[in-house]
């Protein structure tokens, strides 16, 4: 046995090397496994890892299991995790800047929606540097539609109705017509409807495919009001702690991610709105009468956007408009 000793401790020695040549990630994100976001995020991972042959491991913590939804953004900030995955408007409160994207009927397509990513990214990504963190990419849910459990035919049929809320404009637009926000991620939104604690809500097919939503809800009007961005974010003073290969992987792999995620997203788009007919739901178009009341209350959230958000959501705008 005492002949091995050299050995084993070279072995232990080597161990270690090893070991500390190796960084480990931990990611939080906010929507399940079988999400379109996530798949992209844990492809995205895989691809840091073969590209850095296992130097960078990235631990992909779905479904709000490491923390919360709305526990993401910070723990990133204050180093509780390393990277992980907000929704970019849950934080409109924070800094109106983040929230451009949910303003209804600002921008509506995939085409509209990256023209004005392309005016916010300059402006978001120098506010993110002043949190200390960095956008490594972001992604576009598809266009937010109406679920409700009972028909809608003109904006008026939503008053006092339960509506579940996921980022301050979805609140805003229940006080504007006279619903009851109440705010549930996406992680408790099958719960919240099982229990009857809401009974309609805006967001895209994804969800409510992800959610299974028929089960409680048969209406779906396509409104195609906005297209609500996630964004991976990493904390920059982790990301200028790797070597220098390291950290072009991790930019390759994420550029790659955010161009593989938009073409995910605009593709399934149909294919959610299939699956919830498939799966006995009504999917329609607005009424014109319930489209201009939705149109009513989005001119009023352009105008208080362009209050919150000063000069800098002026010069956003005008550079998407133009
Ligand atoms: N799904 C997420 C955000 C927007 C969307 O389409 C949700 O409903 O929470």
């Amino acid at each position: 046995m005492r002949a091995f000793r050299p050995l084993f401790a070279a072995l232990l020695g080597g161990l270690s090397l090893a070991a500390t040549a190796q960084t480990k990630w931990d990611m939080p994100t906010p929507y399940p496994p079988a999400n379109f976001h996530t798949e992209n995020i844990v492809q995205f991972a895989a691809d840091v890892d073969k590209a850095t042959a296992g130097k960078l491991k990235i631990t992909v913590h779905s479904n709000g299991s490491l923390f919360k939804a709305n526990e993401i953004k910070r723990a990133v900030q204050g180093g509780q995790a390393q990277i992980g995955e907000i929704i970019l408007s849950g934080y409109t409160n924070e800094d109106p800047i983040f929230g451009v994207d949910s303003v209804p009927f600002l921008a509506t397509s995939y085409a509209e929606a990256r023209k004005l990513m392309t005016a916010q990214k300059p402006v978001l990504d120098a506010h993110l540097a002043r949190q200390g963190l960095k956008l490594l990419f972001s992604v576009p849910w598809p266009p937010q539609g109406i679920y409700a459990k009972n028909p809608i035919a003109t904006a008026a049929d939503l008053k006092g109705v339960k509506w579940r809320a996921y980022n301050p404009q979805t609140s805003r637009i229940a006080e504007l017509v006279g619903a009851q926000p109440v705010t549930i991620q996406a992680a408790e939104l099958s719960q919240a409807l099982a229990t009857g604690a809401v009974a309609a809500f805006m967001t895209s097919g994804a969800t409510g495919y992800d959610s299974k939503v028929w089960e409680q809800v048969k209406h779906f009007y396509d409104a195609q009001a906005w297209l609500p961005k996630n964004a991976v974010l990493v904390s920059q003073k982790t990301f200028d702690a790797l070597d220098k290969p390291t950290q072009e992987a991790v930019l390759k792999a994420a550029a790659e991610a955010e161009a593989r995620g938009w073409k995910t997203s605009e593709e399934k788009t149909k294919f959610y709105l299939e699956q919830l007919a498939r799966n006995g739901m009504t999917v329609a178009d607005p009424s014109p009468a319930l489209k201009a009341d939705l149109k009513k209350v989005g001119d009023t959230m352009i105008a208080e956007w362009l209050k919150t958000s000063g000069a800098e959501g002026r010069a956003i705008h005008d550079a998407y408009m133009k």
